[in-house]
């Protein structure tokens, strides 16, 4: 029997990849759509899905969209990915980032547990919410200290999650993912910024790369590994909460300097640090332990950073020579 899958945030980066896994797994896949006006399906159509997903119009901030959205989905299987993800912009607003990131996770559980409490739930939880970090290497044991409205508003949701599990014993589960990237990466986040950035310059199209701190270190896989690690968790027999990394760390630097080096240039000669983009509060470093994933999931990254850059770097030269711009 065919089954139903209910993902927010269906236009976003993890939503694209997710989507189309769920689609070759043979799910009918519903996404809801924040319609938003801008043209939000390209992920979807870079997978080549965009017209295999069922659309169905609703809001993280709208509960009624949501419980209808369950009512017409029939979901067995619920993904709330929908957020307003983006750190930086989450000090400018606090209080958007609260309801959407925050309290929009507990209006999809309260439409889970309205509709269809057998529905099987995962939250995307964030390695925000370490911040600044309790131990050197982070696991589901390791205590919370989030840096930004971000990572306080993925607290909330996180352990709303594990309050459902515990209090109406809901299958809800939360996936601590570190960062992952892949050439879907919005243009605001470092990654995609510089591999962009890389492109226009090796055309002739930009001549310098303004960043904050280059000294910050994230542990970062691609988005196509991970979206496996959420759909496993859901296949397991209980809810739990699991890390998701690749348990290596690299700074914002040596990852301008694989990327530059991947057209054969050096970030020394482009990189120009510019204050406007530190934050008022840093997370200096984030690195993962993904053992109990390998170990109950049987998950485990397959993609390094150089492999992971490279191929962003070669997205981003692909589109140049099919939109200069
Ligand atoms: P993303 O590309 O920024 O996608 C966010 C999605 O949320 C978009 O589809 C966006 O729709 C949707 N959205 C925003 N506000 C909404 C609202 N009010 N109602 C309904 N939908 C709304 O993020 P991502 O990288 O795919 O990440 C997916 C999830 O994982 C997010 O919750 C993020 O916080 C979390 N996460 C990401 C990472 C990472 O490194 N990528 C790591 C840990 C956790 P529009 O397209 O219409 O704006
Ligand atoms: O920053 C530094 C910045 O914006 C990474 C989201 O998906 O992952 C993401 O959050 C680091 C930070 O990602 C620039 O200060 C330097 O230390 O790519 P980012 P993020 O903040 O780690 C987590 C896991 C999520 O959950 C989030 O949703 O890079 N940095 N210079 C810069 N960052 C940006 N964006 N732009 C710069 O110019």
């Amino acid at each position: 029997m065919t089954k139903n899958a209910l993902v927010t945030g269906i236009t976003g980066q993890d939503g694209a990849y997710l989507a189309k896994w769920l689609l070759e797994k043979g799910y009918a896949v519903h996404g809801v759509m924040a319609r938003r006006g801008s043209d939000s399906l390209w992920r979807l159509r870079e997978l080549g899905v965009a017209d295999d997903v069922r659309y169905i119009d609703g809001d993280l901030l709208d509960v009624t969209s949501l419980i209808r959205a369950m009512e017409i989905s029939r979901a067995d299987e619920v993904y709330n990915l929908g957020a307003m993800s983006f750190v930086g912009t989450s000090w400018t607003q606090p209080i958007l980032t609260a309801q959407v990131t925050g309290v929009g996770a507990v209006n999809v559980l309260e439409a889970v547990r309205i509709v269809n409490n057998k529905a099987r739930f995962y939250q995307a939880s964030t390695s925000e919410m370490f911040g600044l970090i309790q131990a050197a290497k982070q696991d589901e044991s390791t205590p919370f200290y989030p840096r930004s409205p971000y990572g306080v508003a993925k607290l909330m949701a996180h352990w709303a999650t594990v309050n459902y599990r515990e209090s109406f014993g809901l299958h809800a589960s939360s996936g601590i993912l570190f960062n992952h990237e892949s050439p879907l990466r919005g243009p605001e986040f470092v990654t995609r910024k510089v591999t962009l950035a890389v492109a226009r310059i090796k055309n002739g199209l930009q001549k310098e790369l303004r960043l904050g701190n280059i000294d910050a270190k994230r542990d970062w896989g691609f988005a196509g590994d991970y979206v496996q690690a959420m759909w496993s968790m859901l296949q397991q027999k209980a809810a739990d909460d699991y890390v998701i990394a690749t348990g290596t760390t690299t700074t914002v630097r040596n990852m301008c300097e694989i990327a530059f080096a991947h057209v054969g240039l050096k970030y020394e000669d482009y990189v120009v640090i510019d204050p406007e983009f530190f934050r008022p509060a840093e997370v200096d470093v984030l690195l993962g332990n993904p053992a109990k994933a390998l170990d109950q999931l049987g998950w485990a990254p397959t993609t390094s950073l150089s492999e992971l850059i490279g191929m962003m770097v070669d997205a981003d030269m692909r589109r140049l020579e099919h939109r200069p711009a």
